[in-house]
């Protein structure tokens, strides 16, 4: 009987110590989301505008990509590894970085030959 109350203190503690330790993990991703860096481009005629992005290097980024056009795109970059189907008339939230210094090409798959574009990296 005691050593069972025992087992189940222990047992206890052990809980407490993960649900302090995920509180932890927690603060500190809602802390790394806010020093992201946010940047809107937009998808017209088949075009992204602006079709060059520049951000600073080693920086997390939130890239909002506005499709004002009826027919839905795919945004794609080998380079990024992203790929994210955008609805007509919607937007789309890409999280991209930290990036080292380059250029990092990006292209929508439905019209690859307008919808061509660059990060660079600086
Ligand atoms: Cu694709």
């Amino acid at each position: 009987m005691v050593l069972s109350k025992t087992g189940s203190s222990v047992k206890a503690k052990r809980l407490f110590l993960i649900h302090l330790t995920m509180l932890v993990i927690g603060i500190f991703s809602v802390d790394a989301s806010a020093k992201r860096l946010t940047i809107e481009i937009e998808i017209k005629n088949h075009f992204f505008i602006p079709d060059k992005i520049e951000i600073p290097a080693n920086t997390k980024i939130k890239l909002i990509v506005h499709n004002r056009d009826s027919s839905s795109e795919e945004f794609e970059s080998y380079e990024l590894n992203r790929e994210k189907l955008i609805m007509g008339e919607r937007k789309a939230n890409i999280f991209i970085g930290p990036l080292a210094a380059g250029e990092y090409p990006f292209f929508g798959e439905f019209n690859q030959k307008t919808a061509q574009g660059w990060i660079i990296v600086k």
